[in-house]
């Protein structure tokens, strides 16, 4: 590795996460370093319209602002995704996801990409902002380690059986700690059983010879490039010029 933050560098491991599709890095973030961003969230939520963000179900939909929009630009990140992407990298998606008194389902097995537009190589950060438990706790995350090794399905629930065994990640995450996942891993989340928020933010970045983009609903409403130069002129945004299928 080359000039990864050195706080980082002793945990994230390249090959593992190559291999597992996934993998959990405890304390990559200080408290200092989210606070403003955790102080945002406690003062809009339950009141997101106020931020321009529409809500349906777990999904605040539209573009991020403060201190929370900023998270995807920081050095830890971006430079965990240039060890994996190469050096020029471009911004996808950067949302929140929350499970609260509003909303606090369970979501299936499934897999990102086939939601998406653009290449299938896409590097997802989950980050809490605050403690995220996934078994008998506030809904969070679980992963299927090396489902991505399966390509691009189809979209909707995944049937676990129907599939060879492959084991299961459920982290408990404490705020500071982040979830790198392949955005072709297969993930779930079972429904929240206790009554505390799970604010969770998800960022997206792909190499920069990608051109396509999540769009204003998922928070990135045009092309952004994050690190290093542009390699493509063609840009797409999803679902542009698109009637679905009936
Ligand atoms: O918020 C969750 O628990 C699941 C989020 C997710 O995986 C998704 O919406 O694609």
């Amino acid at each position: 590795m080359s000039d990864l933050d050195e706080d980082v560098e002793q945990r994230f491991d390249t090959a593992k996460y190559l291999a597992d599709g996934v993998q959990v890095l405890r304390g990559v973030f200080q408290a200092d370093e989210l606070a403003p961003a955790r102080q945002q969230w406690r003062n809009f939520a339950g009141q997101v319209e106020a931020e321009g963000l529409e809500r349906q179900d777990r999904f605040l939909l539209g573009s991020l602002s403060g201190d929370i929009a900023k998270v995807c630009e920081h050095s830890k990140l971006l430079d965990m995704t240039q060890e994996i992407l190469g050096e020029d990298i471009a911004l996808y998606m950067n949302r929140l996801l929350v499970k609260d008194a509003v909303w606090c389902g369970e979501v299936c097995v499934h897999q990102d990409q086939p939601y998406f537009n653009g290449s299938p190589q896409k590097v997802a950060f989950f980050i809490p902002l605050e403690p995220c438990s996934a078994i008998d706790g506030n809904g969070g995350l679980s992963f299927v380690l090396g489902s991505h090794h399966y390509g691009t399905l189809e979209r909707g629930a995944i049937q676990l059986q129907e599939w060879p065994p492959m084991e299961i990640l459920s982290p408990s995450l404490e705020v500071g700690d982040v979830v790198v996942m392949d955005f072709l891993s297969w993930h779930y989340s079972e429904a929240a059983v206790t009554a505390d928020a799970r604010p969770l933010l998800q960022i997206v970045y792909q190499n920069a010879c990608d051109g396509s983009y999540s769009g204003q609903s998922f928070g990135v409403a045009e092309p952004r490039l994050m690190r290093g130069a542009w390699q493509t002129q063609y840009f797409a945004e999803l679902r542009r010029g698109i009637v679905p299928d009936a």
